[in-house]
């Protein structure tokens, strides 16, 4: 048992250090979690926006809950975007990979905006958190016009 579990642990640990485009085995699969974790984002995004503009009743804590998910999954998608993931069932454009230093300002100062989102949510502030929510859709914004398929 304990040698089973030294060497869960190491294998965990292998998992953690290995570069991120080994962590899929085919191309396909990087391209379906990066659109999976998009996608879970703007439903709890769109969760906060209805919040933000008034559609419904803002809830201080519905509103942190889901800022704190946006918060995690915003991380994620970008080690999905390695080497041979640009073709395939993807409205990924070419930009990505040849102005990769762009790219990665863009989704940077995503990051960032999202992180002051989950910041201003938790104060439970609903102008904070609008104008917060505003910045960071925009940034949403910035990068589909520059590096996505209509
Ligand atoms: C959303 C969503 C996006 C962003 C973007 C903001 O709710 O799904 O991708 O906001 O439309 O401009």
């Amino acid at each position: 048992m304990r040698r089973l579990i030294t060497l869960s642990l190491a294998f965990a640990a292998a998992a953690v250090a290995l570069p991120a485009a080994a962590q899929f085995q085919k191309p396909e699969d990087a391209i379906k979690y990066r659109k999976a974790t998009f996608t879970v984002m703007a439903a709890h995004f769109s969760r906060l926006g209805a919040m933000a503009n008034g559609r419904v009743p803002f809830d201080a804590k519905v509103a942190a809950e889901n800022a704190e998910i946006v918060n995690t999954l915003a991380t994620l998608p970008w080690d999905a975007f390695g080497p041979g993931t640009d073709k395939g069932d993807t409205r990924a454009l070419p930009a990505i990979w040849t102005e990769q230093a762009k790219y990665k300002a863009a989704s940077d100062k995503m990051v960032a905006e999202v992180g002051k989102l989950n910041a201003a949510a938790k104060t439970g502030n609903l102008d904070a958190i609008k104008t917060a929510f505003g910045a960071a859709g925009q940034s949403c914004k910035a990068c589909h016009d520059n590096f996505r398929k209509d």
